[in-house]
C-alpha cells in the first residue's frame, strides 16, 4: 500500500497477534464461543506459528503426540490420525491448518501482517494496533500469542557479512534449501541443533558441528505406535488429560515420587536403563526419580549414566571427550534420534568452540581461534531464540499513561500468571513471562481458557477493563524466583533464564511450580472474582 494512503481502520472487539497453537485457539474462543468480533494477525504467510517457521530437517515435537495437541474438542482428538510416538513438523503444521479450517477461522486471519505498535487509550479504554499493511485495528482486547521461542537469535559473529555461502537460521528455514552433498556447518547443539545434525548428516557431503557446550541427551525412542496403543490413547482420553492437568510438566506420564538414593545402585541403573530404552528426555529427568532436577547428587547420578552411554557410543576418544558434558544436567532435557551415533560417521566432524572459539566468518567458512578454516557451503545457525519477551520488546507497546512495555520490563520481563502485566489493561499474553514450564499445548489451553473466561466476565459485567494490581506482579515474580531457586535449573546457563543472549538480563522467566498448582491459582483467581486485578 502506498505510504500516502491513510490507514484503513478496523474496529473490532479483540485482536489476537500470532497464529500458532495459542492464537488459533484464542481466535476460536473469541469468535465461536464468546461471539465477539475478532481478528488474528500473523507476520507469516501461513498459520502455525513455531511450526510454520521451523521447517528444518528433523524438526519433531519432543512431547509425545498424544499430548502434543488440543484437548478441547473430543471429536477433533478422535479424528487426529497421528500414529507415531513423536510427531513431525509437517504433520503438526497440517493439523493446525486443519483446525483453522474445521472451525472456519481463516476468514478472520490476516497473514503477512506485522504489529508495528500498540497503544492503549486511557480515556476510551481501547487498544490501537498499527500494522505494516496499512490497517490499524482498534480493539477493546489485545491478546498476544507472539511465541515463546520465536524471535530468532543469530549471533553477531565477526565477518558474518562476508560469508558467501548460504546462512540460515533453523527458526526461519527457507523452502528451497537443498543440502544434498553440501559442506554444511551447524552452530548450536540444543534441542534444535541435535535434531538438525542428526537429520542432515546422512544427506550432507560433510557436516561440521560447532559446539560451544556439550549436552546431555537421551534417545527419543520415536516409533510407530501399534493399533492397540492408539486405540487405548483414544479410549483413555479423559483419564490421560486429567493426569496431564494434574501433573507437573504435563508430558503425559506420571512423574516419579521416588528419591534417587532410596533405591539400590543396581535398581537405579535398571530404572535409568529402562527409561533410556523407552526414550524421552522429560521422562529421563522426571519419570525416573523425583529429585534429579533438585538434588545435585541425584543429578550427578543421572548425568553419570548419560556420560557412560556417550562413552559406549562414541568411538573416537577425542570426539567422545568433547561431546561429554561435565557440568550439571539442568537445562531443558533433550532427546534425539541417534545424535551421539552421528559423530561416528566419516562425514561428520566436531569443533568444540567452547575450547577453540569462532574467530570470524570469511567468504568460504568459519575460522576458529587455532587459525583453521572450516570450509562451508551452508551455515545453519541452530543458535536458539531471544526467548519469552524477545518479540514483545521489538514492538512499541504502550499501556496506561503512555508507559512502554520495554521500559516496564527493563529489569527483566514480569507478569502476573504469565498472562497480564500492570499498566497494560485488557492486554493478555499467551505464554508470557513467568508462565508454566511444561509441555506447551496443555498450558496454552489452560491460559487461553482463562483469558477467554476473563473476557467473558468483563463482557457479562459490562466492565471497561481489567488490570493486574502492581503488588501482585511483584509477588508472582518472587514466587517464580523462589520456586526456581529450589531447583538446579538456575545454575545452568540457558535460555530458560535469558542467559543465551549476550547483554540480556538473567532473570526468572518461568513458573516452575507445575501445571497442577498453576491451574489451581488460576481457578482461585476466577472463582473469587479476580481479587488480584483492578477493574473499571
Ligand atoms: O536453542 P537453545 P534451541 N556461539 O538456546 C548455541 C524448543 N524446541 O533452538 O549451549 C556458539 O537451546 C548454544 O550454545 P550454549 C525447546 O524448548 C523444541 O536448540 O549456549 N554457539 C546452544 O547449543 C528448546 O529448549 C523442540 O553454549 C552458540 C544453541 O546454540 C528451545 O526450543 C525442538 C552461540 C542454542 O540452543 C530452544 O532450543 C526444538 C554462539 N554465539 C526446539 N549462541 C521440540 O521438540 C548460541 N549458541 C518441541
Amino acid at each position: 500500500m502506498a505510504s500516502h494512503e491513510p490507514d484503513q481502520i478496523r474496529e473490532i472487539d479483540a485482536l489476537v497477534v500470532g497464529c500458532g497453537f495459542g492464537g488459533i485457539y484464542m481466535l476460536y474462543k473469541l469468535r465461536r464461543e464468546l461471539g465477539l468480533t475478532a481478528i488474528a494477525i500473523d507476520k507469516a504467510s501461513g498459520v502455525g506459528g513455531t511450526w510454520f517457521w521451523n521447517k528444518y530437517p528433523g524438526a519433531l515435537s519432543d512431547s509425545e503426540s498424544f499430548v502434543y495437541q488440543y484437548s478441547f474438542d473430543r471429536d477433533l482428538y478422535d479424528q487426529t490420525t497421528w500414529n507415531t510416538k513423536f510427531v513431525r513438523q509437517p504433520q503438526i503444521l497440517e493439523y493446525l491448518n486443519g483446525v483453522v479450517d474445521r472451525y472456519s477461522l481463516r476468514q478472520d486471519v490476516a497473514l503477512e501482517t506485522t504489529m508495528t505498535a500498540a497503544r492503549f487509550d486511557d480515556v476510551a479504554g481501547i487498544w490501537t494496533v498499527t500494522t505494516d499493511r496499512g490497517v490499524t485495528y482498534k480493539a477493546k482486547y489485545l491478546v498476544n500469542g507472539l511465541g515463546l521461542l520465536s524471535a530468532t537469535n543469530v549471533p553477531n559473529f565477526p565477518g558474518i557479512e562476508n560469508f558467501e555461502g548460504r546462512l540460515v537460521h533453523t527458526g526461519a528455514w527457507p523452502e528451497d534449501l537443498d543440502l544434498t552433498g553440501k559442506r554444511v556447518g551447524v552452530i548450536g547443539n540444543g534441542s534444535t541443533g541435535g535434531q538438525v545434525i542428526t537429520a542432515v548428516a546422512p544427506i550432507a557431503g560433510h557436516l561440521t558441528s560447532f559446539q560451544r557446550t556439550p549436552q546431555y541427551s537421551v534417545p527419543a525412542g520415536n516409533r510407530v505406535l501399534s493399533n492397540e496403543e492408539l486405540a487405548r490413547q483414544k479410549e483413555n482420553f479423559e483419564a490421560n488429560w486429567d493426569q496431564v492437568r494434574n501433573s507437573s510438566v504435563a508430558m503425559g506420564f506420571v512423574e516419579s515420587e521416588v528419591e534417587t538414593f532410596s533405591v539400590s545402585d543396581e535398581e537405579r541403573q535398571r530404572i535409568f536403563q529402562r527409561t533410556w530404552d523407552e526414550g524421552g528426555g522429560f521422562r529421563f529427568m522426571f519419570e525416573t526419580f523425583c529429585d534429579i532436577a533438585t538434588n545435585p547428587e541425584a543429578n550427578e547420578e543421572a548425568a553419570k549414566f548419560i556420560r557412560g552411554k556417550i562413552a559406549e557410543i562414541v568411538k573416537d576418544p577425542e570426539t567422545r571427550r568433547k561431546l561429554t558434558p561435565t557440568d550439571l544436567y539442568a537445562r531443558r532435557p533433550l532427546c534425539d534420534s541417534g545424535l551421539y551415533e552421528t559423530f561416528n560417521r566419516d562425514n561428520v566432524s566436531l569443533v568444540h568452540v567452547g575450547e577453540n572459539p569462532i574467530r570470524e566468518l570469511t567468504a568460504n567458512g568459519i575460522v576458529t581461534e587455532d587459525g583453521v578454516l572450516h570450509e562451508l557451503d551452508v551455515l545453519i545457525c541452530a543458535t536458539g531464540f531471544d526467548a519469552v519477551d524477545g518479540n514483545y520488546v521489538k514492538v512499541d507497546i504502550r499501556g496506561r499513561n503512555n508507559e512502554s512495555l520495554k521500559e516496564h520490563w527493563q529489569d527483566g520481563p514480569t507478569s502476573y500468571l504469565g498472562m497480564a502485566t500492570t499498566g497494560f489493561p485488557n492486554m493478555f499474553m499467551i505464554l508470557g513471562p513467568n508462565g508454566p514450564f511444561t509441555n506447551l499445548p496443555p498450558s496454552i489451553e489452560t491460559q487461553v481458557e482463562w483469558i477467554s473466561d476473563t473476557i467473558g466476565a468483563i463482557e457479562k459485567d459490562a466492565m471497561g477493563w481489567i488490570e493486574a494490581k502492581p503488588d501482585i506482579e511483584t509477588e508472582w515474580t518472587d514466587i517464580c524466583a523462589d520456586i526456581a531457586d529450589q531447583t538446579l535449573f538456575p545454575k545452568a546457563a540457558s535460555w530458560i533464564f535469558g542467559a543465551n543472549i549476550p547483554g540480556k538480563k538473567r532473570t526468572v522467566m518461568f513458573y516452575l511450580g507445575g501445571i497442577k498448582e498453576y491451574r489451581s491459582v488460576l481457578d482461585n483467581e476466577k472463582a473469587s472474582g479476580y481479587p488480584s486485578f483492578l477493574t473499571q
